[in-house]
């Protein structure tokens, strides 16, 4: 996701996590951030030419066949294990659990965690590695050339929406995607949140969730130079609003059991 994007899955965050762990958040937030998480989550991709073996953390990806497999999928180019979108979760989550001897900085470990859990949910960031998640399908949005596939799920989509449906105003759109989450999404939520495993988070579950939406609909009907449209944007908009409202849930869940067990 771009910045928009980021921001609501942060924000949604904030409003699911228990009153311990907001506490223990707000002591970690630089002081440029005001008190908001959600200031803090494009952080990773301002940044990323200050860390520059970050930029592999962002995504993962996968072999076409629509899903994510850890040992095969979770390394960057040059095969270092781990190094992956899932694998940045898991080394972040794990960093800020230790916290009584920090190998990171628990603020940076902070916010690069906030960030990937918002990019672990874009369908496009578990794609294919023949397009490197869409990024080479060149495409057009509407009467817009020279776009690709990877840039209408991080942006188009939702500046569509936000212009169409909710008055250009990124909180209005954060809000009624809040209220989804209560009033239509109430019994999934839980499900969403739900992680058994003792010693990893979930972040692999996830990536298997974005490998098949990719398939089934980021990629779907799309070839290079296919012009997009309503049809698109209506079966996509969905999943953009969905993936955000279970990113934000996600990370408040990791948080609270973050911030419990070490407090
Ligand atoms: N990006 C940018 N300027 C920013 C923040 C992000 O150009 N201030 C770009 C970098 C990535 C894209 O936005 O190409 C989204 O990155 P991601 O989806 O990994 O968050
Ligand atoms: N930073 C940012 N956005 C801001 C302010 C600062 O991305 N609005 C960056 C600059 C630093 C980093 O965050 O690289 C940490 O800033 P500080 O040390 O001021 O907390
Ligand atoms: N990206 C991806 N899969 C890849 C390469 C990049 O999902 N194999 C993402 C990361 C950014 C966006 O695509 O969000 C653009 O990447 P970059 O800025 O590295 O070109
Ligand atoms: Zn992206
Ligand atoms: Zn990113």
């Amino acid at each position: 996701w771009r910045k928009e994007g980021h921001y609501m899955v942060c924000k949604i965050a904030e409003n699911f996590l228990t009153s311990e762990a907001s506490a223990a958040v707000a002591k970690l937030l630089p002081d440029w951030a005001g008190g908001e998480l959600a200031a803090t989550c494009s952080w990773a991709d301002d940044e990323r030419r200050k860390y520059p073996w970050s930029g592999e953390l962002h995504f993962a990806d996968t072999q076409g066949d629509c899903q994510f497999i850890y040992d095969r999928d979770c390394h960057n180019m040059k095969g270092e294990k781990d190094m992956c979108v899932v694998g940045g979760i898991n080394n972040y989550t794990a960093a800020l659990m230790n916290s009584s001897a920090p190998s990171v900085d628990p603020t940076v470990s902070l916010m690069f965690l906030a960030h990937f859990l918002g990019d672990i949910h874009q369908p496009l960031h578990c794609g294919s590695v023949q397009d490197y998640g869409g990024n080479t399908i060149a495409i057009s949005w509407y009467n817009r050339t020279m776009t690709n596939l990877h840039r209408v799920w991080d942006q188009d989509i939702v500046d569509k929406a936000m212009k169409d449906y909710y008055g250009n105003d990124l909180s209005i759109m954060t809000n009624v995607i809040m209220l989804n989450i209560t009033e239509n999404w109430s019994d999934e939520e839980e499900q969403w949140e739900m992680c058994t495993s003792k010693t990893k988070t979930c972040a692999d579950k996830y990536a298997m969730e974005s490998a098949q939406l990719a398939c089934d609909v980021a990629y779907a009907g799309v070839k290079q130079g296919s012009v997009l449209g309503d049809e698109y944007f209506f079966s996509a908009l969905p999943v953009v609003r969905k993936r955000i409202a279970q990113g934000g849930v996600r990370l408040a869940a990791i948080l609270n059991r973050i911030f419990s067990e070490s407090g």
